[in-house]
């Protein structure tokens, strides 16, 4: 028997950006570990990637392209799928232009190597793109309207921090390895705050728990600032390095700490106790998560947190910073992408609708990376998109929701076969992926497929390279370094451009060299509806990442709510779950911890087992950054069953 161990590194949508240890047997993977040597992994993987070889190795897995016949997927040979799918897209192209052709990558693999079917569709059009982003659209924008730069301090900085504050952050299930380093720093003294509407395990590494109204965080960082000023907390350099902060001042004094508090729902101890971790017990860092920004005014919150770091004189210090992203690719080398400007673009937030209202019509869909009729707001309407284009391609290793609407299925290598680089958006080391083991006989890898794509409409030349050609072209930054492929195939590199400290020295990339602050308050929200008293969030669950479940999930999907707020029904019984949208069967589950204004459920659910979450939220964007207000939804519980017909 062979046996050997592959070094290689997780390529999916997690801030982790794991090194991986594959023990191989025989051609087949045994075992997945966590790369000790790795500074951030140390050892450990996460419960979904634990699980991967199930994954890896399930039955499901698609090994031949599917192409529909007769309203049937079936089994074609590579070369007729890709012929297909060639004399479409050139038919199209000829008679239509190529804005009727969509390109739509997400976060399947966040290889840097994915880039390479947006440089296809560039040169092949340039041909229509997604637009705005469903993930982290309005933080991003947000830190880089007031910093003019989206990154972070070294992860490791947290070791000199005298407080944390988690701020919308469930490290525990959702960058398992950040929250790791978390409880190093609690040890080396820094302490711990998490301000969540929501309760969830990332609490007990916390010596306060803040439960603020959805939303209310906008008020409470208001509440916080008027606290600062007038306990004159403020550093006093702010001047020198802050824009507008006299306006600044003046919204946070618009509102008594009382009325700002009450509108957060949280006493006014909440804030003095905020507002003294962040001043006079400083250095404190922000730890921003993603998903609190995925609200109506999410853009307007993160600006509020990014001006508290500002004022306190957090900015700049170790141990301090407000932390939204570390830039993942800023070590690689992707001008080859160049500026061609799409001629034109389709709102991710909005995408169903937005597909089928585009006119003149969008004809072809190419998928890759992605399940958006799981994953994006009313996933009804954009399976309906989908299914009445002329042509849809998904390259996938799966049938999703999305790939059962596709005319052609490409199937396609998993993370333990990929021949990558990787940058994380939760630290500061790069790697290289290779293949812990060849695909089954009939899958090709993404740049496979879009070679032989290439190679059949004129472009085979353009695209030509093996990937570890490209990769050597990506890394030509990083050779100035005195980084080799073969230093970031051995184990993780730092990334030498990262700062340690971001903005020490208090300069920021903005066109005034200062922190923008921003200067107006979103307008309040309703605190109630009536009809729907619940609002909806679909949170990471350890259990799947997005739609890729470690272990298929069955049943009505899991809503938890506060005992109060279950209409009355019992803890495990069959409830709907309904939104102005939609309806989903739903087992209730009750704990005590949540708000009562909360209702639960994982995310990432699956629209054929009846469980997508997606199926009740409505589009809508946030204020900044064209993402969504995924967790905007309100819902109600109501005894009974689905009835079949609705
Ligand atoms: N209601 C609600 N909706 C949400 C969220 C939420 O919190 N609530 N979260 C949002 C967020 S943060 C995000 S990032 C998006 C995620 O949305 P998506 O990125 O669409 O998420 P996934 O379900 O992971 O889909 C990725 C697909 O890529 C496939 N894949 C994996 N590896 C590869 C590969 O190497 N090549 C190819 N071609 N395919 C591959 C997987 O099998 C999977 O089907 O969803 C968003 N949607
Ligand atoms: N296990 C697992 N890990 C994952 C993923 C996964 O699907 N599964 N997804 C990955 C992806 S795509 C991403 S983008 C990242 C981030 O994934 P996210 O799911 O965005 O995780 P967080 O950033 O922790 O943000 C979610 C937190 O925001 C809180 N929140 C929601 N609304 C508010 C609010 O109004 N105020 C405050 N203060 N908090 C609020 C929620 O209660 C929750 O605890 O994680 C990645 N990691
Ligand atoms: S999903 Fe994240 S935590 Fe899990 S192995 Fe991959 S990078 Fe690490
Ligand atoms: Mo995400």
């Amino acid at each position: 028997m062979s046996q050997s161990i592959q070094r290689t590194f997780c390529n999916r949508d997690c801030p982790d950006a794991c090194g991986l240890l594959a023990t191989v047997e025989d051609g087949r993977v045994t075992r997945l570990q966590g790369d000790p040597e790795h500074p951030v992994t140390r050892g450990f993987l996460c419960y979904r990637t634990q699980k991967f070889l199930s994954t890896q190795y399930s039955l499901q897995r698609l090994t031949s392209p599917l192409l529909r016949r007769g309203g049937e997927l079936r089994p074609v040979s590579w070369d007729e799928a890709l012929d297909f799918a060639a004399e479409r897209l050139l038919t199209i192209r000829k008679e239509s232009g190529p804005a009727a052709i969509l390109h739509y990558r997400s976060g399947g693999s966040l290889g840097l190597l994915k880039c390479l079917s947006d440089y296809f569709f560039q040169l092949f059009g340039p041909t229509a793109t997604k637009r705005g982003d469903i993930c982290s659209g309005a933080g991003d924008a947000a830190q880089l309207l007031d910093f003019g730069l989206n990154d972070s301090s070294d992860l490791f900085e947290l070791y000199c921090s005298r407080h944390i504050l988690l701020w919308g952050k469930n490290a525990f299930v959702c960058s398992p390895h950040t929250f790791a380093v978390l409880r190093q720093a609690r040890g080396r003294g820094a302490r711990l705050v998490l301000i969540d509407p929501v309760h969830h395990r990332t609490a007990s590494a916390c010596e306060a728990h803040y439960q603020p109204r959805p939303g209310g965080d906008f008020a409470l960082a208001m509440a916080v600032a008027r606290v600062l000023f007038e306990r004159g907390w403020t550093s006093p350099e702010a001047e020198g390095y802050c824009e507008h902060l006299e306006d600044f001042r003046r919204l946070a004094f618009a509102r008594g700490v009382e009325e700002w508090c009450r509108e957060a729902d949280l006493p006014r101890a909440a804030a003095e106790d905020l507002a003294r971790r962040l001043g006079p017990e400083k250095p404190a860092a922000i730890l921003v998560g993603w998903g609190m920004a995925r609200r109506t005014y999410g853009g307007a919150i993160v600006r509020a947190l990014d001006a508290l770091g500002a004022i306190t004189g957090n900015l700049g210090l170790s141990g301090g910073g407000v932390s939204f992203y570390f830039r993942r690719r800023s070590a690689f080398d992707l001008s080859f992408l160049g500026g061609a400007k799409p001629p034109r673009t389709i709102d991710e937030v909005s995408f169903g609708r937005d597909l089928l209202l585009a006119e003149p019509p969008v004809r072809a869909v190419w998928v890759t990376c992605g399940n958006p009729v799981a994953m994006l707001p009313e996933s009804e309407r954009v399976a309906q998109a989908l299914r009445a284009r002329a042509l849809v391609v998904v390259v996938d290793s799966f049938l999703t929701d999305t790939a059962r609407c596709a005319s052609l299925v490409l199937p396609t290598t998993t993370l333990l076969e990929a021949d990558d680089l990787l940058g994380a958006y939760g630290h500061h080391y790069l790697g290289a992926s290779r293949p812990a083991v060849p695909p089954p006989e009939g899958v090709k890898s993404d740049l496979e497929i879009i070679q032989a794509l290439a190679s059949r409409v004129g472009l085979g030349e353009a695209m030509a390279g093996s990937a570890r050609e490209w990769k050597r072209r990506l890394i030509e930054p990083l050779s100035r370094h005195g980084v080799s492929l073969e230093d970031l195939e051995r184990g993780p590199v730092r990334n030498p451009a990262a700062p340690k400290v971001l903005f020490a020295g208090r300069k920021f990339p903005t066109p005034s060299g200062k922190v923008r602050l921003l200067t107006e308050a979103p307008p309040r929200q309703p605190e109630s509806e009536p009809d729907f008293p619940l609002w909806l969030m679909a949170l990471s669950t350890e259990e799947s990442q997005s739609s890729q479940w470690a272990e298929p999930a069955e049943g009505p999907a899991p809503v938890t709510v506060h005992p109060d707020s279950s209409s009355g029904l019992a803890d495990g019984e069959l409830a709907v779950l309904e939104s102005a949208l939609g309806a989903l069967e739903v087992v209730v589950r009750h704990d005590a911890r949540q708000r009562r204004d909360v209702a639960l459920i994982p995310k990432g659910g699956h629209l054929s087992g009846g469980r997508c979450a997606n199926a009740l939220v409505r589009a809508a964007a946030t204020d900044l950054g064209e993402g969504g207000a995924l967790y905007e939804e309100r819902v109600r519980l109501v005894p009974g069953r689905l009835s079949p017909r609705r």
